[in-house]
């Protein structure tokens, strides 16, 4: 075994056993020294024509002795692993010096003078080896925020440029023997994503392979990277480089990196790693917070099982990381959790889809061959519109953007970069990930040259060969992005359900034996043709495209499936309410045999039980290929259904001559804005007090909406559309709520409500706050997105009575988990109150109530339970007993769910609005 390997071996065993110590700050430490210019220049540099003071790199030529005094320092103060000197040796960031010449040499000595240091410390004490790990830094650019205020979509570095730099700096440290990679402080992912291409083109062409720590930085209290990702999101872009390690360092001292650490401990199957600074800057910009504070807060991440590897950035020194060394001694190191296998994607968010997955939207409206007006808007360089396409799209419920730029005529690969790097500076529309659609892999590759998210590559195939696929495969993998694979082969594009299945079948052996692609990434695209076209060869594509996806689904774990969902309906052009209804069957349909996703044009989905009886069945027959003369008989009908927009600009407005309670919840249900002020105002002037409108009629259409959603009968984007309507409704009775009140009576307690963090919906959390203020509580709004420590600061700040947590979305589950366990630690004492359409008794019981014991959790069912629910836990007299029995009950739901997860009691309805933060 070469040195090197055994030593790799030593580092994964060591991993096992304890947490490992990183070393500290370098920049405190050189300024301690008090180096002069003469200092960095050396004899070497005497004449070097600019100044070089600063230029902390370079002193591994001019200074080696300093260098190696502080690594030598950090090792005896107790790191298992040195960090080479070589933070600003790229091409970029040496030509502030003019010294670009020097960066390889850099390298090289960088990793060469620490591999001194920490053999002749391993010479002393050999049981304990330690480790060298050689940095790559973050440029001074950033490749995925213009420069430019006045022009977003410029760019003063590109991915290639960075990869040449990154390249360059690998094989330095490689060769100076460093044992590591470590890239680190990244505020932009796409640069780490740069980085990490280089490096693994570099393990690639020379045959080498060392383990890749990754370490981002989250930059200010908004809880984000300088590039706008979440944690989680930056977790998803850089999970493909395998990393040893993920962490994060710098921006903030340990106390305030806790919130994001501990979530990459829940989320990362692999080792984390934290190096803060010590402290925030004081006035001066210093930092001042000793080793035993620092130790003391790092101590408590030990104890709480954060982490694997542990050091410190800016500000600190020997001592700090000596202290450390002996805080964490005594505990083990974090235990690396099992992540189910899915398709973790992410734009500024992330968003996740697997087999228990809803089925998810992808927007096709951006795409120059599938709309007029957007060809339109980029052919006249009218990117301004173009990109409000996009952000319409999302606002309609697409989760992710299909992106296609394909024309003859036009550069689609200088229009797919200036669009993308126009979106990275809409962050309304980037929260959600990216498929880029193109039929060339220039552009394709441009593409994903332009994303920090993990995207989607739309599409690779056989149809150039198995050669060429494995290539755009192996290349897509180490961009980081997952693919959609059409079932094309050489011969061709699949059109009987066999071909599809042999194809399939033949792209997923390849791509999981062959290359190595997660499978969980793989969407397969079974081919959508047209039906209903008058040849008669047409007629099964839709069936046989039904039982690709359920082959796919039986036979190929984990890989997920999508399609054109619009190209089924090809025939009907121009009658736009018979396509809808063709688009809406043939949903209802597949995605009841594992459809994973489509491509569809968000917003405009109809409602399958809406389709005029008569129209379903002709399209069924069609689409089910149930009768041998359907398509005549879907033509013969077409023409009485035709109008100039969707179905429901042909609908008459009969609904309008309903009682007033119908209209609202048919309004609710269409998503339908029209009428729904001046019904809601007659709706209230017929009852004796507007919260009445709310917990009568409003209420039951919102459970009808739910109930369509868990038969598979309305689509995300529809109920995104309820929830508007359901919103505008609430706003117009709110005055007349706020009215009524008057001159209150001394409030029966103060509640605090908040949606919480990751979740941006409010409907319900509003609801319960207006049904709560009606009935006498003082209620402390604190919106949505809210985190943990917000909740529970405001709380004791403004002595509230009861904390009410609110969640959509499934991620918010563990979110509210994660609060209940921050008022345990915290030392809380009041009830906590949880509710939201996602939510649950079982999950209640089982998941939240376990963590805090302090006080009651008690799950609300809906809005009209919350009063009785606040009543009883303000209350001397009730309190105790109303506690106690539902303590009792939450026992008997943890038996009786001990053997069952709680996944299956949630709403369906709940469960998939969801799959999707992106809505109010
Ligand atoms: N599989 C995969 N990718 C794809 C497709 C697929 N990408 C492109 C396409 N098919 C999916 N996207 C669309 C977008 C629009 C339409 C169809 C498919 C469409 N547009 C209207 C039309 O042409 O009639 C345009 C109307 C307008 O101009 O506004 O139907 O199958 N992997």
């Amino acid at each position: 075994m070469s040195d090197r390997s055994a030593r790799l071996q030593a580092l994964q065993n060591a991993l096992k056993e304890r947490i490992l110590i990183l070393d500290g700050g370098m920049g405190t430490m050189i300024q301690s020294y008090r180096l002069e210019e003469h200092d960095y220049r050396g004899t070497r540099f005497a004449d070097w024509p600019s100044d070089v003071k600063g230029n902390n790199d370079l002193l591994l030529l001019s200074r080696p002795d300093v260098i190696a005094a502080i690594e030598k320092a950090y090792l005896d103060a107790g790191a298992d692993i040195l960090e080479t000197n070589t933070f600003n040796a790229t091409q970029i960031s040496q030509a502030d010096y003019g010294m670009e010449a020097l960066v390889y040499e850099l390298n090289v000595e960088g990793a060469r003078i620490a591999r001194q240091v920490a053999d002749a410390k391993t010479l002393e004490t050999p049981d304990k080896p330690r480790f060298v790990a050689g940095v790559l830094g973050p440029t001074s650019r950033t490749c995925s925020i213009s420069p430019d205020v006045n022009d977003p979509g410029y760019r003063n570095v590109t991915f290639d440029e960075l990869v040449e730099n990154y390249t360059e700096a690998t094989r330095g440290l490689i060769e100076g023997g460093a044992d590591l990679i470590l890239i680190e402080t990244i505020f932009d992912t796409l640069n780490a994503k740069a980085a990490i291409f280089a490096v693994q083109q570099v393990f690639e062409e020379d045959q080498v392979e060392l383990p890749i720590m990754i370490s981002g930085t989250i930059t200010d209290a908004s809880g984000r990277t300088l590039s706008g990702q979440t944690t989680e999101a930056f977790w998803n872009s850089v999970r493909h480089a395998n990393p040893i390690s993920v962490g994060l360092n710098c921006a903030l001292g340990a106390k305030d990196l806790r919130p994001y650490l501990e979530e990459l401990s829940t989320k990362a199957d692999t080792h984390v790693s934290a190096h803060p600074n010590a402290g925030l800057p004081n006035a001066f910009g210093e930092y001042d917070e000793t080793p035993a504070e620092m130790a003391a807060v790092v101590e408590e991440f030990a104890a709480s099982g954060f982490l694997n590897i542990i050091g410190g950035c800016c500000g600190t020194t020997p001592p700090h990381i000596q202290a450390i060394a002996e805080a964490v001694a005594k505990y083990k190191p974090r235990t690396i959790p099992d992540i189910p296998k899915a398709c973790r994607l992410s734009g500024l968010e992330p968003f996740t889809i697997d087999r228990q997955s809803l089925f998810v939207n992808v927007g096709e409206r951006t795409n120059i061959t599938g709309s007029a007006k957007f060809a339109r808007l980029i052919r006249e360089e009218n990117y301004t519109e173009a990109l409000e396409v996009a952000l319409q799209q999302v606002e309609a419920g697409a989760q992710v953007i299909d992106i296609n730029m394909d024309e003859g005529m036009l550069d689609s690969q200088a229009a797919m970069v200036r669009f993308l790097n126009l979106i990275a500076g809409e962050p309304d529309i980037s929260r959600v990930p990216i498929m880029i659609d193109s039929s060339k892999w220039e552009v394709i590759e441009a593409g994903l040259k332009c994303i920090q998210g993990k995207g989607i590559v739309n599409s690779i195939s056989m149809k150039e060969g198995v050669e060429q696929f494995k290539h755009h495969a192996r290349l897509c993998k180490r961009y980081g992005a997952a693919v959609v694979v059409m079932a094309f082969d050489e011969v061709g594009q699949a059109d009987t359900a066999a071909r599809k299945r042999e194809i399939c079948q033949r792209s997923y052996d390849i791509l999981v034996n062959e290359v190595g692609f997660p499978p969980e990434d793989i969407i397969f695209d079974p081919n959508i043709f047209a039906v209903a076209t008058g040849i008669e060869e047409h007629n099964n594509y839709a069936v046989d495209f039904i039982e690709a996806c359920a082959y796919i689904r039986d036979h190929l774990p984990y890989a997920l499936t999508s399609g054109g969902v619009s190209n089924v309906s090809f025939s009907f052009r121009g009658n736009n309410p018979v396509r809808e209804a063709i688009h809406s069957v043939f949903l209802y349909h597949e995605i009841k045999n594992g459809l994973t996703m489509g491509i569809v044009n968000a917003g405009q989905l109809e409602i399958y039980d809406e389709i005029p009886a008569a129209l379903r069945e002709k399209v069924e027959d069609v689409v089910l290929n149930r009768t041998a003369h359907g398509t005549d008989a879907l033509l013969a009908i077409a023409d009485d259904y035709k109008g100039g927009g969707a179905t429901k600009e042909v609908e008459n407005e009969e609904w309008r001559s309903m009682p007033v309670d119908k209209r609202l919840e048919h309004a609710l249900v269409k998503g339908i804005t029209a009428y729904i002020v001046e019904d809601t105002e007659e709706c209230r002037q017929q009852s004796a007090r507007p919260i009445e409108v709310i917990e009568g009629p409003l209420m039951s259409g919102m459970n009808v909406v739910g109930d369509l959603f868990g038969a598979g009968k309305m689509f995300l984007p529809q109920v995104v559309k309820s929830a508007r309507v359901m919103k505008q409704a609430v706003a117009h009775l709110i005055p007349f709520i706020e009215a009524e009140k008057g001159d209150k009576p001394e409030a029966k307690g103060k509640i605090l409500m908040a949606t919480v963090k990751g979740d941006v919906h409010d409907i319900g959390k509003n609801i319960v706050g207006v049904v709560l203020g009606c009935n006498g509580y003082d209620i402390v709004d604190m919106g949505v997105m809210v985190p943990a420590e917000k909740i529970l600061q405001t709380a004791r700040e403004q002595k509230c009575d009861i904390i009410g947590l609110s969640g959509l979305i499934t991620p918010s589950l563990d979110e509210m988990v994660h609060v209940a366990r921050e008022m345990q630690r915290q030392d809380f004492h009041l009830p906590l109150m949880i509710g939201g359409a996602t939510t649950s008794k079982a999950h209640t019981a089982v998941k939240i109530e376990p963590k805090y014991s302090n006080d009651a959790v008690i799950y609300v069912t809906d809005a009209s339970r919350a009063v009785g629910v606040a009543t009883q836990l303000l209350s001397k007299e009730l309190k105790s007993g109303f506690v106690e029995k539902t303590r009792q009950e939450y026992v008997e739901v943890r038996e009786r769910t001990a053997n069952r997860s709680a996944r299956t009691e949630r709403l369906s309805y709940a469960q998939a609005i969801a799959a999707n933060p992106q809505y109010a």
